[in-house]
C-alpha cells in the first residue's frame, strides 16, 4: 500500500472544485483531509525541491495565498492511482477525462 498527498490548491477552492475533485478521487481511497491556510514555512519545506527555480516565489506566494485542501490517499499503487486521475502538472498536457485535463487552465492554476 501506498499513500501519496494530494492538495485542492487556491484556484480549486475558489472556483468551487473541492467536491468535483473529491468525488474523483474519494472511491479510490481517503483516509484523511483538511481546510487550511499554508504558511510560507510550510510551503518552503513542501516545494523544497523546487527551491532556485523561475517559478518558485510565485509558486510559494501563490499556495500561501489563501486555503487549501489537504488530503492523504492510500491505497495499491496508490501514488500511480492518484497520478493518473489528476494527469500531469502541465494542464496543457493533461488529458481529457482526467481532473487537470477537464478542469486546469496552466501550469501555475492547475488545481
Ligand atoms: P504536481 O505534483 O503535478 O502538482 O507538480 P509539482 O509538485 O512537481 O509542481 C508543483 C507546482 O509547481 C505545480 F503545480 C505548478 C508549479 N510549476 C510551475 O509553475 N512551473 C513548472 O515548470 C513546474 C511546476
Amino acid at each position: 500500500m501506498e499513500q501519496t498527498l494530494v492538495l485542492v490548491k487556491p484556484d480549486g477552492v475558489q472556483r468551487g472544485l473541492i467536491g468535483e475533485i473529491i468525488t474523483r478521487l474519494e472511491r479510490r481511497g481517503l483516509i484523511g483531509m483538511k481546510f487550511m491556510q499554508v504558511s510560507r514555512e510550510l510551503a518552503s519545506t513542501h516545494y523544497e525541491a523546487h527551491v532556485g527555480k523561475p517559478f518558485y516565489e510565485g509558486l510559494v506566494n501563490y499556495i500561501t495565498s489563501s486555503p487549501i485542501v489537504a488530503m492523504v490517499w492510500e491505497g495499491k499503487d496508490g501514488i500511480q492511482v492518484v497520478r493518473t486521475t489528476m494527469c500531469a502538472t502541465n494542464a496543457a498536457a493533461a488529458a481529457p477525462g482526467t481532473i487537470r485535463g477537464d478542469f486546469a487552465v496552466e501550469i501555475g492554476r492547475n488545481l
